[in-house]
């Protein structure tokens, strides 16, 4: 346990451990579980390492946190990608068909956080968010792939870019928008579930083709489609109706998509030319 730059303090754990040691030492009013296995295309290489973590990890904490400190809160990250087949648009009240090991291990946790919030009246909610990204981004993920391979063809250190499918339709929106929905959930006079999203949508050719020309490449140079890329079982189209959050709690998302697209394209030169000046 230490303070980075004084700001809070990191403690260790691990969700298929459990985590009820620190719910002992901090005694939280608030818990955040943004923690799992996220690859999409991942968890059908390691299906039963993300149902540990991501399925029976968050019964274990809603187990801890109902034995050890029941008025703590808890934010669950659900995910669109529970929608799986079912075609856009997306709300509340649409039937989830996942098709990944992945989704399939996030609603079994959804349905657990519901059971355990209607059984045992704990305050757990579900943000059910749609593809959210940032500067930050994980380098595997599509946006920040693309990016960081755009910039670096542009500064000469990178020849091409493989990628999988790009007719899947995604709904991107800015991370600080949607941690902004999550913390508003957790103020809610009651707790429930939200879904987050900005309405719009686009292929991940759309994404591709957006940065290529803000860096003015040519995509039939450069781009190689490579099926190691693609998945087992595509969510083709995602699309999210978040009328209720806006309704109940007044959430907004601030940033456009092209707002999005620029600013990783910004922080990503700034990055790979400072690391070409080393
Ligand atoms: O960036 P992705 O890997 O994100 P994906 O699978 O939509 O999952 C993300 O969003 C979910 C919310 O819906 C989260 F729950 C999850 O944790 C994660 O944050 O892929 C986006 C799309 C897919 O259709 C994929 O097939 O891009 C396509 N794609 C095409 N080529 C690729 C690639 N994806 C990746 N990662 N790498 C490729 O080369």
């Amino acid at each position: 346990m230490f303070p980075p730059e004084g700001k809070g303090f990191i403690h260790y754990g691990d969700l298929e451990e459990g985590l009820g040691h620190l719910l002992i030492d901090i005694k939280p009013d608030e818990v955040y579980n943004l923690a799992a296995m996220s690859h999409v295309r991942v968890s059908f290489d390691v299906p039963i390492y993300t149902g540990l973590v991501n399925a029976i990890g968050v019964t274990r904490l809603l187990e801890d946190i109902r034995k050890i400190s029941p008025k703590t809160k808890l934010y669950q990250a659900s995910s669109s990608e529970m929608y799986g087949s079912t075609l856009p648009p997306q709300s509340e009240t649409t039937i989830f068909n996942p098709v990944s090991p992945y989704g399939c291990a996030k609603l079994y946790a959804y349905h657990m956080v519901r059971a355990y919030r209607h059984g045992y009246g704990m305050f757990a909610c579900n943000g059910i968010l749609f593809n959210h990204e940032s500067p930050r981004r994980g380098e595997t993920f599509v946006t920040r792939k693309i990016v960081k391979a755009a910039v670096r063809i542009r500064l000469g250190v990178q020849d091409k870019l493989f990628l999988g499918n790009l007719k899947a339709l995604r709904d991107w929106g800015h991370s600080k928008d949607y941690v902004n929905a999550m913390w508003m959930m957790m103020q809610a006079e009651e707790p429930d579930d939200w879904v987050v999203s900005t309405g719009f949508t686009y292929s991940v050719g759309d994404f591709l083709e957006l940065v290529f020309s803000k860096l003015n490449l040519d995509i039939k140079q450069r781009v190689v489609l490579d099926d190691s890329y693609k998945r087992p079982n595509e969510v083709p189209a995602l699309l999210g109706d978040s009328s209720k959050i806006k309704k109940e709690l007044g959430w907004e998302p601030e940033y456009s998509f092209d707002d999005l697209v620029t600013e990783m394209i910004e922080e990503e030169l700034r990055h790979e030319k400072s690391k070409l000046k080393r």
